[in-house]
């Protein structure tokens, strides 16, 4: 038996924690076997490797290092917590995954997208998520939410022009995959925005059950 493979994804302030924590109630209270996990992160190695990405140590690290360390720790996900949870059946919640690569990389960064098909061809082989939850809002509110939080990471630091890509590219995502990618309206208040959380983890639930 295979396990589903959901992903969320957000620009920044987009309340991903917040929604991460709603979803995994949702599964649970289905009866789902439910890994929860992150990207860049999920394993030992990974979540060292987000220290040097998130932080502050290599400031003007190349965007191509960049790219290729976020692969290097999601091999390392995939291949040790990822892949085995979903062939015995378990559910996977991953706050971000490849769609972050083109949004970040991609649109922010602005790096050639064939690159990232590439690695995404090799670490992932034909592996994609079934269903991603993006939470869209407007860049201006996103940034006005997590200026009420501790000090910006490396990424959290870019310009509001920055987010402003990311989030196109995010949204380009959707509109090509749509069964895949449902967007979700994070700029709604928090009980709004479980609602969409709920109706659409049913919708999808009740397909893959
Ligand atoms: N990255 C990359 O570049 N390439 C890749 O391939 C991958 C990642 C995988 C780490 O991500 C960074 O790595 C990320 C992209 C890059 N950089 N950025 N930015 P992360 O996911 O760890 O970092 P994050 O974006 O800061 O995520 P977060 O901690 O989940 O934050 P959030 O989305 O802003 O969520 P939040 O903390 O739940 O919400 C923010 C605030 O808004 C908080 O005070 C909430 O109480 C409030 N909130 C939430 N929802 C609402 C609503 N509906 N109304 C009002 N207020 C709300």
């Amino acid at each position: 038996m295979q396990g589903s493979f959901i992903t969320l994804e957000g620009i920044e302030g987009a309340g991903k924690s917040t929604c991460m924590a709603e979803v995994l109630k949702l599964l649970r209270e289905q009866g789902r076997d439910v890994l929860e996990t992150r990207e860049p992160g999920g394993t030992a190695l990974g979540e060292d490797l987000r220290q040097l990405l998130l932080g502050h140590k290599h400031t003007g690290m190349h965007e191509d290092t960049e790219l290729l360390l976020m692969f290097a720790a999601r091999a390392e996900h995939l291949q040790q917590r990822i892949l085995p949870a979903l062939r015995q059946g378990q559910w996977v919640l991953c706050d971000r995954f490849t769609d972050a690569s083109y949004a970040y990389q991609g649109g922010g960064r602005g790096m050639d997208v064939k690159r990232i098909q590439q690695l995404e061809n090799w670490v992932q082989g034909e592996l994609r998520p079934d269903l991603t939850l993006l939470l869209d809002l407007p860049v201006e509110l996103g940034l006005e939410r997590a200026g009420k939080r501790s000090a910006p990471d490396r990424f959290e630091s870019e310009a509001q022009a920055f987010f402003q890509r990311v989030r196109k590219a995010y949204l380009e995502i959707a509109h090509r995959e749509p069964e895949r990618v449902k967007i979700i309206d994070a700029s709604r208040p928090l009980k709004e925005v479980q609602a969409q959380l709920r109706e659409v983890i049913g919708a999808f639930s009740g397909q893959g059950a």
